[in-house]
């Protein structure tokens, strides 16, 4: 009989913080806490279809989406397991107008989407929480936005649990991106993906393509090519869960590109840069990948607020590379016109 040696998350942390001189603990606090709060969300996701939790708690969040009460649940959970851990001194939640403060000791800040893809909920399809780790920079008793208006590059660690036919937690702490399984019969993740890498081929595209006709003429014509090229040799397959931590990772692992560009009335697009962008542009670039916002890699853009939102192409590189530059050509050809069509008025 084949033996395969189990590595449960809590052996894997205690490896990393002892090949790290300089770790103090702290971090290694937050991915518990952070686990403990997944296992207890978890636990209600799978039971939403049986009790009375499921459904909208006909509220709105900031950003004027409906929200649903596992959202709040989750959100609950999480910033309580992070107060009580003693290392985070802040938590941004995509639900929340303002940062939470928890603990002017703690060195961390913590940037969560409780419960990504929530418009899933009721259909029993997956979502997912999504988490970036960054170190605090101010020292006073005050939080400073500079400590949580850090560029994606600053992360010290991303991730997210999938809650899907299994529940994964998938993370980096810029080295590597590793992915570990709920075992639900002895409550423990266990190690069952190490060092992730994109595979070599995009053979995926996932866009909400019934946005066609808002969409800007440098992706439409990306569209268009993967569709219709001779160039492309083997047909891409269309795949779009509307839940940005299915989509993401069935990319990660079979090939492929997510794509959320900004459309005709909504440039910025619909994801937030600190809670979607980030965390996934970090564990792409991890696995060999890229992420844009089609211009610059979303990682390098400076935020200026709590809620910004950006466009997001996120996956295989050469693919994300790709369609930079039908962008970039694209976006080009209609300056021209304009400036011609300007020109020729006046
Ligand atoms: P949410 O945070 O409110 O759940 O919204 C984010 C989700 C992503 O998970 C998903 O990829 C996208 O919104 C789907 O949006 P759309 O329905 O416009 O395609
Ligand atoms: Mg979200």
């Amino acid at each position: 009989m084949r033996t395969q040696s189990i590595i449960t998350l809590e052996q894997f942390i205690i490896e990393k913080e002892k090949s790290n001189p300089e770790a103090t603990g702290g971090f290694s606090q937050i991915i518990r806490d952070l686990m403990l709060a997944c296992r207890i969300i978890n636990r209600e996701v799978t039971k939403a279809g049986l009790v009375d939790i499921l459904g909208s708690l006909n509220a709105t969040n900031i950003q004027g989406e409906e929200v649903q009460k596992l959202d709040i649940y989750a959100e609950k959970q999480l910033i309580d397991a992070l107060r009580k851990g003693g290392e985070t001194c802040a938590v941004g939640s995509e639900e929340q107008e303002e940062i939470v403060f928890l603990n002017p000791k703690g060195k961390y800040v913590v940037l969560i989407d409780p419960l990504d893809g929530s418009s899933n909920i009721d259909v029993n399809g997956s979502i997912g929480t999504i988490f970036s780790i960054y170190k605090r920079i101010s020292k006073g008793d005050q939080l400073l936005p500079e400590d949580y208006l850090q560029k994606g590059r600053n992360q010290v660690a991303a991730g997210y649990i999938l809650y899907g036919s299994s529940t994964m937690l998938i993370f980096t702490t810029g080295h590597g991106v590793n992915a570990f399984t709920l075992d639900p019969s002895i409550g423990e993740f266990l190690l069952s993906h190490s060092n992730i890498r994109y595979p070599d081929r995009c053979n995926i595209y996932s866009i909400n393509e019934g946005n066609y006709r808002k969409l800007f003429e440098g992706v439409k014509q990306y569209l268009r090519f993967i569709k219709t090229s001779n160039e492309v040799k083997k047909p891409y397959s269309a795949r779009y869960v509307g839940s940005l931590v299915a989509d993401f990772h069935r990319n990660l692992l079979k090939g492929g590109i997510y794509l959320y560009p900004g459309t005709t009335d909504k440039p910025s697009g619909k994801l937030r840069l600190l809670y979607e962008g980030n965390p996934m542009a970090m564990l792409a670039e991890q696995a060999g990948g890229m992420a844009t916002n089609g211009y610059m890699e979303i990682l390098d853009i400076e935020p200026t607020e709590l809620h910004q939102r950006t466009p997001l192409f996120l996956g295989n590189k050469e693919e994300v590379n790709m369609i930079h530059n039908f962008l970039q050509v694209y976006d080009q050809i209609s300056q021209l016109v304009t400036n011609t069509i300007g020109k020729e008025k006046s």
